[in-house]
């Protein structure tokens, strides 16, 4: 993508960005039906949607071509990544919105033909936005993040993962390599926004997060920023993401990526 489309597209998908992250500020404290969705703790509100539908009417308006895969389903049916299409997740830790009313992010991640061109995680409480442009760095609050190049050992890492890998029945993972890295690690922590934990990844500020069970909404905005600030993103066995189907990811610095994944990380099936 030629460097000014992508300026332009960039400093509007911003706007947007924040647009969205204020409304949603303005109405934080309004009373709130909560429903669910796959099981009991799936949990969705109006405000889920009404951010999606923020941008399905802002991007059907201003780029009648781009498509937009989203979580809600109030985009376009996506095949295959053709074109310009915009991946979002307009609230990523909506248990943290509805529990906790912050902790949540807005994240959205613009493809062109397959591409991660632009990335967006906008933590909506604290107003932070962090961004990625392809080839051009990651940024917190427009000011540049350093390059993860730390060659800090695992022992000395902090990772991030959520806490169910390590009972002995989740469907994922050899919960016994989970404990060894554990105790491997310096800490582990848990965020409750995929997102989130991508962009602080990316930040420095902890060295890893691992999943077994994402969406690409989850992660297309946080790959392009852990590119851009020098990590490295795969699957949890190594292999490259998929960027339409649900998926496995670590996320982390270089020098610690292919440690986990060969001594402490045994997927199951
Ligand atoms: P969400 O809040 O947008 O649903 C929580 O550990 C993280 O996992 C969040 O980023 C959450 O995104 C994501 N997640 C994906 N699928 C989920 C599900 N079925 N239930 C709860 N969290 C899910
Ligand atoms: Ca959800
Ligand atoms: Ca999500
Ligand atoms: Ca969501």
């Amino acid at each position: 993508m030629d460097k000014q489309l992508r300026q332009e597209l960039f400093e509007q998908a911003q706007e947007w960005m924040l647009e969205a992250g204020e409304r949603i500020r303005e109405k934080i404290d309004d009373p709130r039906s909560i429903e669910t969705k796959s099981n009991p703790n799936d949990l969705v509100t109006e405000m889920d949607r009404n951010t999606e539908q923020f941008f399905a009417e802002k991007i059907k308006e201003t780029y009648p071509d781009h498509l937009l895969f989203g979580e809600e389903g109030l985009g376009d049916e996506i095949e295959d990544l053709a074109g310009t299409v915009w991946i979002v997740d307009p609230i990523d830790g909506t248990m943290n919105f509805v529990h906790q009313k912050r902790n949540f992010a807005i994240s959205v991640g613009i493809y062109v033909e397959g591409e991660g061109e632009i990335g967006f995680i906008y933590d909506v409480m604290d107003d932070i936005l962090y961004s990625a442009k392809k080839g051009e760095g990651a940024k917190k609050n427009g000011k540049d993040l350093p390059q993860l190049n730390a060659e800090r050992p695992l022992h000395e890492s902090i990772l991030a993962f959520n806490t169910t890998w390590l009972l002995p029945e989740n469907p994922h993972v050899d919960h016994q390599g989970m404990q060894k890295l554990i105790k491997h690690l310096r800490s582990t922590r848990s965020y409750g926004s995929a997102a989130l934990e991508l962009a602080y990844v990316a930040e420095g500020i902890i060295d890893g997060y691992l999943t077994m069970s994402l969406m690409p909404w989850d992660i297309a905005a946080g790959i392009i920023l852990i590119k851009e600030a020098g990590g490295t993103v795969a699957r949890a066995d190594g292999k490259d993401l998929d960027m339409l189907t649900k998926t496995t990811l670590l996320a982390s610095r270089a020098n610690i990526h292919e440690e986990i994944i060969s001594e402490y990380v045994t997927l199951k099936k």
